[in-house]
């Protein structure tokens, strides 16, 4: 693949050529990243699995416990109210990242998964009757599988599953096929974290919508590494999470449109999220409060704003152009490995480089790897039918961000050289 990867075609962004980022620079903004394993540099490429965190983030949660920090929605004394404050700011913030129109439509969540769960109770179980459907795709993550089975099976409705291609390309016809007049919601990833692949959400978000089905797109994966528009993409709701983009972890958000949310029963109870309670009835909350039960992760929220407000200073689109760069001089470097196979050869891909050797299990080329301070994840990534589809058991996965360099690419390579030395 060369880096001339045809971007904008799938990407649903428009991205105009842009200034490189100073990578050098940005890792000076990562403190971990100076730390050493094992007596050397370490090279991080699991940010699918977890991002790491620049100092703005380290500093904001130091500076909330150190002077600024009480509970939240609830008091008049000072401290709470500028809690609440940088809280609230915070959804402010979500809301310009993903361009939302109204703050009301930012929920507050543990993350990805837990977004997703709270869709599959509050909106889909209420509104489904057996025989209904709910579409999915054959890449997606356990979070958007598992939450469908159980309301199916709470339901009697059916899980249909959109298959995908030995590239790992999503089959748009099948997807439309399975389209029916029985199909009440489809939920689909943006970007695979097992493959990589970059779905065309713009195309299927229309194609539902043409049949009248609301559409659900797990962001995962792609918040952290693409320019995000909810309404240009006019999507029913968006999940991500926090600590993949550079966040603290236990943080995440549901993006919904307001109409929905205000729909919406609430789907936990607890404090905050009502507006009177006796013992009679109880009446609840406007969105995005009615779905934020109890005391939430307040030092999280209040995180997540300088750790979008670092990402939108580099760029979304230097940060895709350079990720992007990386992939494609990764996937270069792969094709001069005997015996390495890349699962996952779409050609829209995003900060995903996941791979089996012939000669050594995933778990051996990452325990090897990890012996030169090198930290990729292994096994199967959560998506345990990507791994059914490309019959292997397990892949080995480096995938990248904008920190990340060519040199460390390179280091990668002559790691999977010493797994060949031993197994090879
Ligand atoms: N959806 C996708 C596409 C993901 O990649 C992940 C996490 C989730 C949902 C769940 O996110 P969470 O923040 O709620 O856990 N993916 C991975 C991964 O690839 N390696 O570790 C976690």
């Amino acid at each position: 693949m060369s880096s001339a990867v045809p971007l904008d075609a799938l990407r649903d962004t428009h991205a105009p050529r842009v200034e490189p980022l100073d990578v050098e620079r940005v890792r000076q903004d990562f403190p971990i990243l100076q730390r050493k394993i094992r007596g050397k540099p370490l090279v991080y490429l699991d940010n699918a699995a977890s991002s790491q965190r620049p100092r703005v983030v380290i500093e904001a949660i130091r500076k909330l416990y150190e002077q600024d920090y009480a509970n939240i929605h609830r008091g008049v004394h000072t401290l709470s109210q500028v809690a609440t404050e940088a809280y609230e700011n915070s959804r402010d913030k979500v809301r310009q990242f993903i361009g939302a129109a109204d703050r009301r439509e930012i929920v507050f969540t543990r993350g990805t998964t837990e977004s997703i769960n709270l869709v599959a109770n509050s909106f889909a179980r209420p509104r489904l009757q057996p025989g209904d459907e709910i579409l999915i795709t054959a890449m997606e993550h356990h979070a958007n599988i598992v939450p469908w089975q159980l309301v199916c099976e709470q339901t009697g409705a059916r899980l249909r599953v959109a298959p995908i291609s030995d590239e790992g390309i999503l089959r748009m016809e099948e997807f439309a096929r399975l389209l029916t007049p029985r199909t009440r919601l489809v939920a689909a990833v943006h970007v695979s974290n097992a493959l990589g692949t970059i779905n065309p959400i713009r195309r299927m978000i229309e194609l539902a919508h043409a049949g009248g089905i609301p559409i659900l797109i797990d962001g995962a994966q792609a918040a952290p590494h693409l320019r995000v528009n909810v309404q240009q993409l006019d999507c029913d709701f968006y999940a991500f999470s926090g600590h993949k983009m550079c966040g603290p972890t236990g943080i995440g958000v549901l993006y919904g449109k307001l109409a929905h949310l205000e729909a919406m029963p609430p789907w936990q109870g607890g404090g905050d999220m009502i507006n009177v309670v006796t013992f009679e009835k109880t009446t609840y909350n406007d969105p995005p409060q009615r779905f934020e039960a109890g005391t939430p992760n307040i030092e999280g929220g209040i995180a997540l704003a300088p750790a979008i407000d670092y990402l939108l200073g580099l760029g979304m689109d230097r940060i895709a152009a350079w990720e992007n760069e990386l992939l494609a001089y990764a996937t270069q470097c792969a094709a001069d490995i005997p015996g390495l196979r890349i699962i996952g050869t779409a050609p829209c891909k995003a900060s995903v480089l996941s791979f089996v050797l012939d000669c050594a299990h995933p778990h051996d080329i990452g325990t090897i790897l990890d012996q030169e301070g090198i930290a990729i994840r292994t096994g199967h990534h959560c998506a345990q039918p990507v791994m059914q589809r490309f019959n292997v058991p397990a892949t080995a996965r480096a995938s990248f961000s904008f920190y990340n360099t060519r040199e460390e690419v390179d280091a990668l390579f002559r790691g999977l050289r010493k797994v060949l030395e031993v197994f090879g």
